[in-house]
C-alpha cells in the first residue's frame, strides 16, 4: 500500500487560540478498516449554528451526531478509560441545558459514527480540557472515505498538554482530507480521539463539523 506523510496546513489562525495542535496527513490508495464506525450518517440538511462566534469565528457549524455527549455514549465507539460523565464544557454552545461531555483517562480512545459530508465540508473544531500534565498528548485522527473509489486518507492531530493552559478550550479548526472528485461528491468522515504520552485525564465535548458550502 502506498502511503504519504506529509506536513498538513491549519487553517487561518483565529483571534483566541488556546489548545496548540500539530498534525501529519497519510494518504493511503486503498480501503482499510480505518473507517468502520456503523452506517454513515446521510448528508441530509443539518442544523447549524455560529456556535464558534465568541472566538472569531462567524461560519456556521453542525454538530457531528451527538457530538455535545448529551444522549450517552449512542453514536460513540469507547474503549478504555473513555467515560461520558456529568459536567459541561463551560461556554454551553450546544445550549444551556448541556450537561455531560467525555473523559478520556489514562488509555482511552473514542470514535465517532461515520457521517457523509459533501463539498466544502472541510473542518472540524470542537472543545478540549487540557489536563496541563506534562508529556501528555491527545491525538485526533480525522479519517474519510470516497464510497465510490475506496480511497481512504488521514489526517492525524496532536494536543500536547504542556503547550497550552490548563482547562476548557476550542480547538483552531482542523482540515480534514479531500477525497472528492473535481466534480464534488460525497466522501465519509469518521473521528478518533485516543489519549498518548503521560497519562492524565482529558475531556471532549461539543464536536463540530463546518459547512462552508452552506454558510
Ligand atoms: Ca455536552
Amino acid at each position: 500500500m502506498a502511503k504519504v506523510r506529509e506536513a498538513c496546513r491549519l487553517a487561518s489562525p483565529m483571534r483566541i487560540v488556546a489548545v496548540a495542535i500539530t498534525c501529519a496527513l497519510v494518504l493511503a490508495t486503498t480501503a482499510t478498516a480505518a473507517v468502520a464506525a456503523g452506517t454513515p450518517n446521510p448528508c441530509s440538511p443539518r442544523n447549524q449554528g455560529k456556535v464558534f462566534q465568541d472566538w472569531g469565528d462567524d461560519n456556521n457549524y453542525f454538530a457531528m451526531p451527538n457530538g455535545g455527549f448529551e444522549e450517552g455514549s449512542d453514536d460513540w465507539w469507547l474503549y478504555g478509560n473513555a467515560r461520558v460523565v456529568w459536567g459541561n464544557e463551560p461556554f454551553d454552545v450546544g445550549g444551556w441545558a448541556d450537561m455531560r461531555s467525555l473523559r478520556l483517562s489514562g488509555w482511552a480512545m473514542a470514535e465517532s459514527r461515520t457521517i457523509c459530508v459533501g463539498v466544502g465540508e472541510d473542518s472540524v473544531r470542537l472543545f478540549v480540557k487540557n489536563p496541563r500534565v506534562d508529556g501528555a498528548s491527545l491525538h485526533i485522527d480525522a479519517t474519510v472515505r470516497n464510497p465510490d473509489t475506496g480511497r481512504v486518507a488521514t489526517t492525524g492531530f496532536d494536543i500536547d498538554a504542556a503547550a497550552a493552559p490548563y482547562g476548557w478550550a476550542p480547538t483552531v479548526p482542523l482540515r480534514i482530507p479531500n477525497l472528492l472528485g473535481s466534480d464534488g461528491g460525497q466522501q465519509e468522515l469518521t473521528l478518533r480521539f485516543t489519549t498518548g504520552g503521560t497519562p492524565a485525564t482529558w475531556y471532549i465535548d461539543d464536536v463540530y463539523v463546518d459547512p462552508w458550502k452552506l454558510r
